[in-house]
Order: structure tokens, then C-alpha cells, then sequence
């Protein structure tokens, strides 16, 4: 058996290829030198990979901003807007068509299935030519050959590509970019005998969307594709990739379709592809892939349970190698970099350098017997057993609360007309009241005070009256502008989970695990590694000061349940859900001190809540009861007369409505500047009951609204919600844009409430 990898970190070990890229952008990093970067990240991955002893390196998983856009080039399906550009110069077509120019829009940004990745969307049409473009694939595998390395490319899969694509710009939306197929195959063909010509004996190519519940029409494009590209003669064996689930309906087309290889998820779908595969007879013939270490978590794999899983494949392909589940892209780098980690429970951690190790003990184990493992067997048994036996995973103060909850634990003790009732009593609110989501710019001098503190370069006291005077800041403005909830602008926060995940009591933070995010961000997810508790109130302090600064209401600002699960890696010896309900009891905690300190409006933000469905639509009820559950057992807490906010975004919401009635909140802020309130209106038309704030200000853009533009999209929103449960609010939190922007923004925005009530009134 040989071991292998379907794709690496990319940003190096210091995150050297953001420095890199960030520099070109601000005119301080030659091409040549953002190049050679590129070159030297890609030559030491493969060089960590190869001294680890995995057989057979991946190439063109590597990317200057995303792998998705790099098969937008490949396949010459470069946006009209952008033509010019590129044409111009590859590269800074490239970047203008991740990050847009001051003229043209770049391309739009997703999750990449239920990942925290973001790609960027593929924009097709019925004119849309395709042209092969291997330039990137065919140099990154010569790379590899020339370090005289076994080397597999890696492309994203022609139905995938397509199914993750959009209508273009004036396209009806109707529009299925899958139509295209036949005219994408012949890209993917000349690609191949490129890569062929090259060198490549093997290629992959990952369809992960064939995971997903599919039509008989995918279906039936996912078996027309492969028996097309497997009818070609000059091509290299072909791999079909699928991770993240079971291949369900896809299994039995891969199974028969004329290709040479198929790689199969073991871990989160083990039981599922086990079945599938025996039904149809397993892979006469063909390699298999097994994905038995899991490459988006950051647990040690226990061995002996892959050993036997491998075991059994043995029986159902021709040929068994062992490999991650999917690329090791979603973890970060070396485990070994962590200072911090009590090495107690450094072991139970695997990064992808890590996870490298363990696939290719498991590749030995099967290959040459298990006798010439035994050290490695030993060594993970007696890690696991002291994860199991360790009381961080067993706290049985937070076992015996999370087994006495009940359902009026989650819920109200009043209904929301009653509520709304009371809450209008107590905060006097204007009919369209204003408010942010929470966050303020976080400006140069508060990154550089928290970077300050770490360093020991100025003591805590100092650092907190800088955030003091940042509080001020934001409350004396907001007063001025005529808001009428305030928020202290969280200049204390890095980040809205690392901030609370610090904090618990069972979290991890890490101090290098830097997981890509998009192009050049990077989030460091915290571990939940224990029971959670916590120790003492996060957030009163600094919320209870900007109260005291105003007699408005200051909201309280939280991070909900499920985001604080979405955005870290999770346990994985326990149900999602039970681990839900323990962060959801702690932050419940915090809910009821903050009220109790006076405050009188509490916002529990659920980002991620869209983004955690699971892929397959049976899956999809179970995952929302305990959502759901654990944001209601989070803020049922309060009284009827505290205001319970939500906030979501980086989604659309159509197919999770009746999740967010489900949550019963009293308000819920939305993204919705730039779909011209549709959000609002799906929620009309389901009879959404509550407050809804559609945000009228698109911050992820340096524009400033106009005060007619925002009281447009008011009246709009009018249409579809009375004016009584409206609210005035940005689409986000302002933590990324500038102070003048956020100025004239604000102000316009409160221009705007007060021009449409008085439209009110008047009629
Ligand atoms: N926090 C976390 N996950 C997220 C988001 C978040 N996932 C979805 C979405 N928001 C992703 N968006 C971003 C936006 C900005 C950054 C990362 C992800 C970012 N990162 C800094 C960087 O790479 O320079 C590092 C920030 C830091 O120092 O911690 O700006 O908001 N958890
Ligand atoms: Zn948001």
C-alpha cells in the first residue's frame, strides 16, 4: 500500500506566502520574490511529505489564492469584466479577479461545502468558451518530477467545478452551468494529455459535490463525464476523489465508469462507503484511495480501528492505499510548533505533518504486517486511553447540569407579543430604531496593543485603559450620530470565538494553527478539547463600563453555541449536540450576568448557523433540533423584558427559515444590502413574526450608502415588514472597515431612519 495526500497547507510554516502576497499587493514584494516564496512553500512541503515517507506527493493543490479560481483559469473561464486584466498580466488578472480593482467586481466568495474555506464562484453562461490553459498544473508537476519525486496532480473534477458555478452577470438566474458539460470535457481532456506528456502516470480529480443529495440529471452528467474522459487515449490513469461524506447515489456510476481509481471518505462516512462498496461488488480492478485519517480534524487517528477498516477494503479493491479523508489544506501545519499545550495534551493532537506520519505508519502496517508497527500501535493506545481516562474530557459538575436540563430550560417564559409588549415598555425604542451589529473597527493601535501585551511591552493595566479609551471612543460617537442601541465596538476581541474560547474552561488555543480562511486570511480555530465551563463572566466588565458611559441601552454582545462549534475544531467522542449544550450552559451563564448587571438587550450572534447544515437533506432535521435547542437554552434565561438579538451572515437563509423562528429571538439582523432585502421578504412570505433588522449598508465594501440608497432599501424593506418589528442596521460588524468610512456610514444610516419615519408619520 502506498501513502498518500490530496493537498497541504499552503501558507508555509510562518504563514510566509501571506507575507509574501500581501507585500505584492502594497508594491513591497517584486513578482519574482512572491514566486520564488511560492516555490521554496511547495518545495519544503514536499520535502516534509517525502521524508515522512508518503509514496506519492500531490502537485497543483498549491495556490496563490484558491484552488477553485485556479480552475477557473485552467478551463479559460475568465470573466468578461476581468478579460482585460488578465490578458494584461496573469498575475494581477489573477489577484483582480479574487479581490476585484477600483472598476470591476471580483468574483463572489462561498463556503466551500461545510468547510470554514471560502472559493471563489465560478461566473458561467450560455456563451461561456472554454479554453485548456495547463500552464500552472504542468510546471507544478515538473517541479515535483525535477525534485525526483512520485507526483499525482490534483484538479478539481469537471462536475464539481460545475456545480459549484453561478449564472454570470446578466445570465438568467435560471441558468444551469451543469448544461455545459460537453463543452467543459474538452478543457479537461487537453489538460490531461498535457499532464500525461509531462509525466503524470496518475491525476486526480475531486468531486466532492457527487457527496452531496444529487438529481438524476447530476447524476447522469457525473456518468457521461467520467465515461468521456475514461474513453480517452492519451491520458494518465484517472483517480475520481470524493470526501467529506458517503458518495451515496454516485458510488455505483464511479464504480462502473471506465476510470482507474477512486478515493472514498473512511472517516465521518465509514459505515455508509463500507456498505456501498460491498453492494456493488467492491473495485475489481480498480485502486482505492481510503481515506481513513481524518483531514479536518485535529485528533490522532487510533490506528487500530483504521488498521481493521483497511483490512476489510483489502477484500474489495484490487489495490488499497491509505490517505487523509481530504486534503490536509483544513488543518494546520505541525502540532510541534505549540509551546503552550500542556504535552500531556500536545499527544492527542495531529496536525497535518501529523496526520502525514499517521498514514504512513498505516500504509507499513498494512503492506509489511502489523509487527513492524507495533511501536507506533503502542504509542497511539497509550495516547488515546489517556485522552479517555483524562478528567478534562470528564468534568462531572458540567455532566450532571447538561443531564438536568429540560425543554423550559429552553424556553421564553413568555410569548413574544408579550415580551415585545414589555421590552417596548422598558427601552423606549423609536419606531425603526438603529443599531451595529457590534464590532467597530479594530484599528492599527489595537492590533499593536494586543500584540504589546502578549510581548510583555506594556502590562495589563495599560492595555486595558487603551481599550477603555477605545469604549469612549465609540460610545461618545454613537451618542452624537443618534443610535439608539449602542454597543462598546469590542475593541477587546481578536477574534469572535478565540476571544470567548480563551476564556473556557475545556478550550484550547492554539499559538500557530493557521487554517485558511480565503486568499490570505487565516483563522487560528480554538480546540474543544474537554468538558466546557466557565469559570468566571468574559464580557460584563467591559459592557457594564460602556453602560455606564450612556443612558442608552448598551446591547451585550455574545458569540452563540453553534458558531462557537462551527468556527473550532470539535470533540470527537461525543455528539456535536452534547457538546452544543455544554458551551450553550456556559454562555447561558454570561446571559444571565449580564442581565443581572443591568444590561437590558443581549445579542447572541449565530454567523455560522447556515453554514453547519449537514450536506445530505436526512441529516438536516436532527442537526437543527439541537441547534436550535442550544441557542434557546443559551438565552431562555432572561426575563421577558430583556431583548434577545441574533445576528447572521456569510449565507443565504431560504432553506433555514423555519430554524431561525425556531430560535426565538426577539430580534434578528441580517445580511441583506446587497440582495436588495430578499432575506426580508422570504421571511414575510413565511410569517416570520419577530423583528428583523435587513442590513442597509453593505460593509464588506469601502462605499459609503447615500442617505436616499439606505432609505430605499428601508422603504423596500417596509414592503415586506410593518414598521413596528423593523429595524435599521448594517448588513455586519464594522471590525474590518476604516473609521471614516464607519462615520459617514452611521450617520447616513440614522439620516435615513429618521427621513423614512417622518414618511411615516406624514402618512
Ligand atoms: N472568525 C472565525 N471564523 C470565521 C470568521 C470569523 N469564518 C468565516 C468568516 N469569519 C471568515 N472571514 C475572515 C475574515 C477575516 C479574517 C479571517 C477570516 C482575518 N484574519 C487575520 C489574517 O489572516 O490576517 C488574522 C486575524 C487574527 O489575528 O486572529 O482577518 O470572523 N473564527
Ligand atoms: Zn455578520
Amino acid at each position: 500500500a502506498r501513502a498518500t495526500v490530496y493537498g497541504y497547507p499552503r501558507q508555509g510554516p510562518d504563514r510566509e506566502l501571506k507575507k509574501a502576497i500581501e507585500g505584492y499587493w502594497k508594491g513591497r514584494v517584486t513578482a519574482d520574490a512572491l514566486h520564488a516564496t511560492a516555490a521554496e512553500i511547495r518545495r519544503s512541503n514536499w520535502r516534509q511529505l517525502a521524508d515522512a515517507g508518503v509514496n506519492e506527493v500531490p502537485t497543483g493543490d498549491f495556490s496563490y489564492y484558491d484552488h477553485v479560481l485556479d480552475t477557473t483559469v485552467m478551463v479559460g473561464a475568465i470573466p468578461e469584466r476581468h478579460r482585460a486584466a488578465v490578458d494584461a498580466n496573469a498575475i494581477d488578472g489573477y489577484f483582480a479577479m479574487a479581490r476585484g480593482t477600483q472598476d470591476v467586481a471580483p468574483l463572489e466568495m462561498t463556503k466551500w461545502f461545510d468547510t470554514n474555506y471560502h472559493y471563489l464562484v465560478p461566473e458561467l453562461g450560455p456563451n461561456t468558451v472554454f479554453a485548456a490553459d495547463s500552464t500552472k498544473q504542468v510546471a507544478e508537476l515538473k517541479e515535483a518530477l525535477a525534485h525526483g519525486l512520485a507526483a499525482r496532480p490534483v484538479l478539481v473534477g469537471p462536475v464539481t467545478y460545475l456545480l459549484l458555478a453561478k449564472p454570470a452577470p446578466g445570465v438568467p438566474a435560471d441558468f444551469q452551468p451543469l448544461t455545459l458539460l460537453d463543452r467543459l470535457l474538452p478543457a479537461y481532456a487537453e489538460v490531461l494529455a498535457d499532464l500525461r506528456a509531462a509525466g503524470a502516470e496518475w491525476v486526480q480529480l475531486d468531486e466532492p459535490a457527487l457527496v452531496q443529495d444529487r438529481t438524476p440529471a447530476d447524476l447522469n452528467a457525473a456518468e457521461r463525464a467520467y465515461r468521456d474522459l475514461g474513453a480517452l487515449t492519451d491520458r494518465p490513469k484517472l483517480l475520481v476523489a470524493s470526501y467529506f461524506d458517503r458518495l451515496g447515489d454516485a458510488l455505483p456510476i464511479l464504480a462502473k465508469a471506465p476510470v482507474e481509481g477512486l478515493a472514498l471518505d473512511f472517516t465521518e462516512a465509514a459505515t455508509a462507503n463500507l456498505d456501498a462498496l460491498a453492494s456493488v461488488g467492491g473495485l475489481p480492478g480498480k485502486r482505492l484511495l481510503a481515506g481513513v485519517v481524518n483531514g479536518r480534524n485535529i485528533w490522532i487517528n487510533d490506528l487500530q480501528k483504521s488498521l481493521s477498516t483497511l483490512g476489510t477494503l483489502l477484500g474489495l479493491a484490487d489495490r488499497v492505499d491509505v490517505a487523509a479523508s481530504c486534503s490536509l489544506l483544513h488543518v494546520p501545519l505541525d502540532v510541534t510548533a505549540e509551546r503552550d499545550i500542556d504535552p500531556q495534551i500536545l499527544r492527542w493532537l495531529a496536525f497535518a505533518r501529523q496526520k502525514t506520519a499517521e498514514i504512513v505508519t498505516l500504509a507499513k502496517g498494512l503492506s509489511r504486517g502489523i509487527h513492524t508497527i507495533t511501536g507506533e500501535l503502542t504509542a497511539n493506545r497509550a495516547a488515546l486511553a489517556s485522552r479517555a481516562a483524562s478528567p478534562i474530557t470528564r468534568d462531572p459538575a458540567v455532566r450532571a447540569r447538561t443531564e438536568a436540563v429540560t425543554d423550559a430550560d429552553a424556553r421564553r417564559s413568555q410569548p413574544y407579543a408579550e415580551r415585545a409588549a414589555a421590552q417596548r415598555a422598558r427601552l423606549g425604542l423609536p419606531l425603526l430604531p438603529t443599531t451595529t451589529i457590534g464590532s467597530f473597527p479594530q484599528t492599527g493601535e489595537l492590533r499593536t496593543a494586543r500584540a504589546d501585551l502578549r510581548a510583555g511591552r506594556i502590562d495589563t493595566a495599560d492595555y486595558e485603559e487603551r481599550i477603555k479609551a477605545e469604549i469612549r471612543e465609540v460610545i461618545s460617537f454613537q451618542e452624537k450620530t443618534g443610535i439608539d442601541v449602542l454597543v462598546h465596538g469590542e475593541p477587546e476581541r481578536n477574534d469572535m470565538v478565540q476571544y470567548f474560547a480563551e476564556q473556557l474552561t475545556g478550550y484550547l488555543a492554539t499559538q500557530h494553527g493557521w487554517v485558511q480562511s480565503y486568499g490570505t486570511r487565516y483563522v487560528r480555530p480554538p480546540i474543544l478539547a474537554g468538558d466546557i465551563s466557565r469559570p468566571e463572566p468574559m464580557t460584563v466588565r467591559w459592557t457594564r463600563y460602556a453602560q455606564s458611559l450612556t443612558e442608552k441601552p448598551v446591547k451585550g454582545m455574545l458569540t452563540g453555541p453553534v458558531t462557537m462549534l462551527a468556527w473550532s475544531f470539535v470533540r470527537d467522542d461525543q455528539p456535536l449536540g452534547d457538546t452544543a449544550r455544554q458551551v450553550a450552559l456556559a454562555l447561558r451563564d454570561e446571559v444571565h450576568d449580564l442581565e443581572a448587571a443591568g444590561v437590558s438587550v443581549i445579542q447572541v450572534d449565530e454567523p455560522a448557523l447556515r453554514e453547519t447544515l449537514p450536506l445530505g437533506a436526512a441529516d438536516r432535521p436532527a442537526y437543527l433540533a439541537w441547534a436550535t435547542k442550544a441557542f434557546r437554552l443559551t438565552t431562555a434565561v432572561v426575563r421577558p423584558d430583556t431583548q434577545i438579538h441574533t445576528h447572521m451572515c456569510y449565507a443565504e437563509f431560504g432553506d433555514i427559515i423555519q430554524a431561525i423562528d425556531d430560535l426565538d429571538a426577539d430580534v434578528i439582523s441580517l445580511e441583506a444590502a446587497r440582495s436588495h432585502m430578499q432575506v426580508a421578504r422570504e421571511l414575510a412570505t413565511r410569517g416570520y413574526p419577530r423583528e428583523v433588522g435587513p442590513g442597509v449598508y453593505d460593509i464588506h465594501s469601502p462605499r459609503v450608502p447615500s442617505v436616499e440608497e439606505a432609505a430605499e432599501l428601508l422603504r423596500t424593506g417596509l414592503k415586506a415588514i410593518p414598521a413596528e418589528r423593523l429595524w435599521v442596521n448594517p448588513d455586519c460588524g464594522l471590525k474590518t472597515r476604516s473609521w471614516p468610512e464607519t462615520r459617514a456610514s452611521l450617520e447616513n444610516l440614522v439620516a435615513a431612519a429618521r427621513t423614512v419615519r417622518s414618511e411615516l408619520s406624514a402618512s
